[in-house]
């Protein structure tokens, strides 16, 4: 029988490949568990690292590469490489490279992208239950917040996104809400007729109808070039996310009115998540808790740093020292969806005790 050349090289090269891979341990061959050590074979974990990672997935951020939910989301990246022993990859694609939340979103349902981090405003548009985090003033501060968070029914809210083809792993810390706008904000007044951008859901929309504004919803990424061209007037979002978007300086005044905590959820599509064995997905869901310390200290920081410099940068801030007016105004959204969110909303109400 006749061989071509390129055939025979090509046959050689893969059967070489396949010693090599055998005399390394790799291939097919389980790098969990037990193996006889050849006298002077290097040790399993260091053989482990050699090979590479097995699994690399990819993580998707909005934010920018110093932004407090990016350096949590490397933290978890990090933390499940040394966990795994190097076996595991995720490479976190800051700055929207990946694309915007709504689409991210999308593709994380399908498998596409394996793990994400977004807003839960956001995923209200896809998981009903979420969209009780857009309700108006329903945590008193963080503090607050973050004791339902760690609660029961924080914690089965969380899991109620594998309905939606997603399993949440960790809560993140996002603030305050505030409105900003091109024209001053002194009084919840002067939001009477402005074109506000939100996050697209239904509980935002009755928001804005509740405050005499409009609610005009699309993507993060689209607002500073809508704010800079006025096709909306105003926006509304925390300190960090006003000033790493540069929205400060389309819409220089800020009113401190604190109408919204949305936290954020760091999560994995649910088709990667059923691939994985039990052990990795509890190394997984460990490393995704513990990167919460590392979010949250960042947030602090970045919080605090962001409100320094848009100051430095000559925004107008009103601050607003009475709630009750803002809080009277929309509190038929609340009792629209009371019923929808019972237990929730009792069990945020318990968390403030
Ligand atoms: C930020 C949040 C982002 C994105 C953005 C928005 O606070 O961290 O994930 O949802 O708000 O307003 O779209």
């Amino acid at each position: 029988m006749k061989m071509k050349k390129s055939y025979i090289t090509a046959l050689s090269t893969m059967l070489g490949a396949s010693l090599l891979l055998v005399a390394c341990g790799g291939g097919s061959t389980p790098t969990t568990g037990s193996s006889t050590k050849a006298p002077g074979a290097a040790s399993p974990a260091a053989a482990k690292k050699a090979e590479g990672p097995k699994l690399t997935f990819r993580l998707a951020e909005t934010h920018p590469a110093d932004y407090p939910t990016t350096l949590g989301d490397k933290k978890f990246a990090e933390l499940v490489n040394q966990a795994s022993d190097g076996r595991i990859k995720i490479d976190v694609f800051p700055a929207s490279q990946l694309g915007e939340e709504k689409a991210v979103i999308e593709q994380v349902q399908l498998g596409a992208i394996e793990f994400t981090r977004v807003s839960t405003g956001a995923l209200g548009g896809f998981n009903k239950q979420y969209e009780v985090f857009s309700l108006p003033y329903i945590f008193d501060n963080d503090n607050h917040q973050w004791k339902f968070l760690e609660s029961e029914q924080g914690t089965k809210l969380l899991d109620s996104l594998e309905s939606s083809r997603m399993k949440g792993l960790a809560y993140y810390s996002s603030g305050a809400r505030h409105f900003y706008s091109k024209k001053p904000i002194k009084s919840i007044a002067d939001l009477k007729g402005l074109k506000i951008r939100v996050i697209q859901n239904k509980v935002n929309i009755d928001l804005m109808n509740a405050l005499g504004a409009n609610a005009t919803p699309m993507p993060y990424g689209d607002v500073f070039n809508a704010l800079q061209t006025g096709v909306i007037d105003a926006a509304e979002n925390n300190y960090p996310s006003y000033f790493s978007s540069n929205h400060f300086q389309q819409a220089k005044n800020l009113i401190l009115d604190q109408h919204q905590r949305v936290p954020e959820v760091l999560l994995i599509s649910k088709v990667a998540w059923d691939k994985l064995s039990n052990d990795d997905k509890a190394l997984i869901k460990k490393a995704a808790l513990e990167s919460v310390k590392t979010q949250k200290a960042e947030w602090d920081k970045f919080e605090k740093d962001s409100e320094a410099k848009v100051k430095a940068a000559g925004v107008t801030i009103t601050d607003v020292s009475d709630l009750k007016p803002w809080q009277d105004a929309v509190k038929p959204v609340i009792e629209k969806y009371r019923a929808e969110y019972k237990e929730t909303l009792e069990a945020i109400e318990k968390a403030r005790k």
